[in-house]
């Protein structure tokens, strides 16, 4: 067979090694792990070209590590429980189950035409009982660690989607999913305290060096941790006292104003009532708008007075306050000492609203500043303290340090850290998702705490449902509707007990995959802890980079609280992180229905085969980088692919050749160019340069293409040795074409078992020269090393040559001679 024909070879192979159990993990024992990752899909019926990239990254860099003789974990599973099929069943009365089903069958069809090395005995389904079960085993060990409570919040409200949704999902003021308006809603609400672990999720961030800058950057501001003070400023007339938090204690001097937010608890209280009608209203409309809306970069800061005025706990002196939108309820204190000659925000503030701006902060070096009536803008450095009674003169810092303690001291405050970062709020009133295992009893709750499920009930089981009559997309969670499902007994007194009927966020559920692919069928706990010790943590995860604060920051709690729980011994869930880049349309633009610019992969595996695919996509660019898609360049690595099938079956009658003897001139420069080959693909592999890999196969045909056949037995056997490392280094990315062409060439086994060979050194040097190999002054042969190599490599290498061992066998050495770049002479007696 003389033409390259993919179709009729791809799927046999795929056959063979799924038969084989080729990418089994866990077969080789002894051996050093690696665990690689992708991230788990979301079963939409369809594969796009993202999926592809993301999974070859993953595959290629398993492939070779199995080829290097680790014994690796490349799973694959399916999250599959969420919003999509969800509304897709209200829409058409399709159960979510049988759609997800449908999904998963067409989508896993897809990925395995791809010939991803996936170790599918270990597949996961996020929407089984077997896997749910442990979220709601996770819930309620948590809740006994107290990291899971019920509370009442402020939550987005999708009016759209009709369920809460994460503040990360609202983009402008919209449900980033349906684009529906969202709204502030107070509703209880299940959560789990990720907070407690702010400051190690911080810290360890520091220890994730092989993680992008980019994304350890964007949880370092998610988390947002800010050392400052808190600060007690007394009411005119009133006992309360008004706590702020502020991070410059040092300006407080300049403070000629208080800003509460509009949903403070103090608001009510401290309103005169001249004023009352007014602050109502104003809180009103802030209500009706999501706190993302009215605190966006650029949102106009709006406010009203109270009537009420503060008195600052350093000056003695009286200051208005205000309420504002851009001052937050939940963060710090929900009240804000304003210095607008420091502060950007108050200093558009008193512009507006006529407020007097004070400077206390001179720069400690260069123009003082104007008057604060004559300031341009707000200048927010640290500096000199000026105008700041005893304090004048100080250092920001210094200020900071002895104001922060006179506070202390006297009871009116404390130095203080806060997180931005909210607790994890994971109720969702929507049916497809995991039960929150609870019941509510009147009897043994009249408070509706909540009482657990007893563990040995687990699963709470998603019921069974008439899709059409409970998934309506109105009203109150679809559980609710399920009286079969609600009614039940309390675990305490037996007498009738209600269930709770929120689900639990899909995050949970990808919080701990990786875990549960150690042992899938374990049934005694999430994963068996054992394997934990072999496996963990994972050595490459490879996703999307928009996961960079939700499930990756997630993910990291949950394996946190793995290892507190005695499951893992891990802290960190992943030591490298790959993100990979988009693909875009020929047009540059993202590939998207709504540009018409979408390539299917299934056709171009069924154009070109998947080897092309595979070829292609790992060529386009760096795995980090966007790359637009090129259909001149899809037939370039399939022109690549044809050749290479060209050549092999040229050389077909080298198939077997051997050589005992040395290798000179052609048959030298044929071993040379495969050795540098296996150097240079295998280093740019092991650097995730999988262009640069694929570069280095190409200049490698072209090589032995101009080195044209094989004569000699010398050259023969270099010549089948040179396709045998062609197919070596063409598995991570055509491995279908590699085995096809091995077993042309006789191979009894797939090249991904018979391993990556280590290069010899000899081979790969640039500029290599011979030395004569004299015995007792007499010549034996010649070895050819690096031209500067030492005098120990060069006798090394010429004790390694058959004919010289051979004569120096049974003889003792006496001396031995180095003529530097010229010869080597054993004087043996
Ligand atoms: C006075 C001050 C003077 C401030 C100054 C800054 C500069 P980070 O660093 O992000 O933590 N703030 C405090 N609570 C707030 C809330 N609930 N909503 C909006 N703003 C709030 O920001 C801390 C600063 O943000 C605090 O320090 C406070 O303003 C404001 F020259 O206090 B500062
Ligand atoms: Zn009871």
């Amino acid at each position: 067979n003389e033409r390259y024909e993919p179709q009729a070879i791809e799927k046999k192979w795929q056959d063979r090694w799924n038969e084989a159990g080729v990418f089994r993990a866990g077969t080789r024992p002894g051996a050093p792990k690696k665990y690689i990752l992708e991230m788990l899909p979301y079963p939409s019926g369809k594969m796009h070209m993202g999926h592809v990239r993301n999974y070859l990254i993953g595959d290629v860099y398993a492939r070779f590590f199995q080829m290097r003789g680790y014994d690796v974990l490349h799973p694959m599973g399916w999250d599959a429980f969420g919003l999509p099929a969800e509304n897709a069943a209200i829409k058409d009365g399709v159960h979510p189950a049988v759609r997800t089903r449908e999904n998963i069958d067409s989508f896993k069809k897809e990925i395995r035409s791809l010939g991803y090395s996936y170790d599918w005995s270990r597949e996961v389904n996020t929407s089984e009982p077997e896997y749910y079960r442990w979220n709601q085993w996770f819930f309620i060990q948590m809740l006994r660690k107290g990291l899971v409570y019920r509370r009442f919040s402020k939550v987005n409200w999708c009016t759209g989607c009709l369920t809460v949704i994460a503040n990360e999902q609202v983009k402008d003021g919209v449900c980033e999913r349906c684009e529906s308006k969202v709204l502030d809603k107070e509703l209880p609400e299940w959560a789990f305290r990720i907070t407690r672990y702010s400051q190690e999720l911080l810290d360890g961030l520091d220890e994730l060096k092989e993680w992008p800058e980019r994304i350890t950057s964007m949880q370092r501001n998610w988390i947002g941790r800010s050392e400052g003070v808190e600060a007690d400023f007394s009411i005119q007339g009133s006992e309360e006292r008004l706590r702020v938090f502020t991070t410059r204690v040092d300006t407080i001097h300049g403070c000629t104003y208080v800003v509460l937010a509009p949903d403070h608890k103090l608001v009510a209280r401290i309103t005169t009532p001249d004023k009352r009608a007014e602050v109502e209203a104003f809180a009103r409309k802030m209500a009706a708008i999501s706190k993302t809306e009215r605190t966006e970069e650029g949102a106009t800061k709006e406010g009203v007075f109270t009537g009420a005025h503060a008195i600052n706990p350093f000056t003695g002196q009286p200051v208005p306050i205000w309420v504002a939108n851009f001052v937050l309820a939940d963060y710090g204190t929900g009240a804000v000492m304003s210095v607008p000659a420091h502060d950007a925000r108050d200093f558009d503030f008193a512009r507006k609203y006529s407020l007097p701006i004070r400077v206390v902060i001179q720069p400690a070096q260069g123009d003082k500043l104007p008057e604060g009536g004559a300031l341009e803008a707000a200048y927010t450095e640290d500096g000199v303290l000026v105008d700041s009674g005893e304090y004048t003169g100080l250092s920001s810092d210094e200020a900071r340090r002895k104001m922060g303690a006179k506070l202390q001291a006297e009871g009116r405050g404390e130095p203080k850290v806060t997180y931005r970062q909210k607790d994890w709020g994971f109720s969702r009133q929507r049916y497809w998702g995991t039960p929150i295992p609870i019941v509510y009893c009147e009897k043994c709750d009249p408070e509706r705490k909540g009482q657990p499920v007893p563990i040995e009930q687990l699963p709470v089981r998603l019921p069974e449902i008439d899709t059409e009559a409970v998934l309506t997309g109105k009203g109150e969670p679809p559980l609710a509707k399920v009286p079969a499902f609600v009614n039940t007994t309390c675990p305490t007194c037996n007498g009738p007990a209600r269930r709770e009927t929120e689900t639990m966020d899909t995050f949970v559920d990808s919080c701990w995959y990786f875990a549960r692919y150690l042992s899938p069928r374990f049934d005694g706990a999430p994963f068996d802890p054992k394997e934990a010790q072999r496996w963990l943590p994972v050595d490459v995860y490879v996703g999307g980079p928009e996961h960079a604060v939700m499930h990756l920051l997630y993910f990291r709690f949950w394996t946190r609280v793995m290892k507190l729980l005695g499951l893992s011994p891990v802290d960190e869930p992943v030591k490298r992180l790959v993100t990979q880049g988009i693909v875009n349309g020929p047009d540059g633009r993202k590939m998207s229905k709504r540009w018409g610019n979408v390539v299917a992969p299934s056709s171009i595996v069924e154009k070109y085969g998947a080897d092309t695919a595979r070829a292609y996509v790992m060529f386009a660019g760096p795995p980090e980088r966007d790359f637009d898609w090129s259909d001149d360049q899809v037939e370039g690595a399939y022109r690549f692919l044809k050749r290479v099938w060209v050549l092999a079956t040229q050389h077909q009658g080298v198939a077997g050749a051997t050589h005992e003897g040395a290798y000179e001139g052609k048959a030298l420069e044929i071993r040379r160019a495969a050795h540098k080959c296996l150097k240079r693909v295998g280093e740019a592999i092991e650097r995730l340069s999988f262009n640069t890999a694929i570069a280095g196969t190409m200049e490698y045909l072209n090589a032995l293409s101009a080195l044209g056949t094989a004569e000699t037995p010398a050259e023969k056997a270099a010549m089948a040795e040179a396709i045998r490392v062609l197919t070596v280094v063409l598995t991570p990315f055509a491995p279908h074409l590699a085995d096809e062409i091995a077993e042309a060439y006789g191979a009894k086994d797939f090249v991904v078992t018979q391993g990556w060979p280590d290069f010899d050194p000899a081979l790969v040097v640039d500029d290599v020269i011979p030395y004569a190999v004299q015995v007792n002054g007499k010549l034996r042969a010649e070895v050819r090393v690096a031209a500067d190599a030492a005098e120990a490599d060069v006798r090394a290498a010429a004790e390694a040559d058959e004919r010289v061992k051979a004569a120096l066998a049974g003889k003792t050495l006496r001396k031995f001679v180095f003529v530097p770049k010229r010869l080597v002479n054993f004087v043996v007696g």
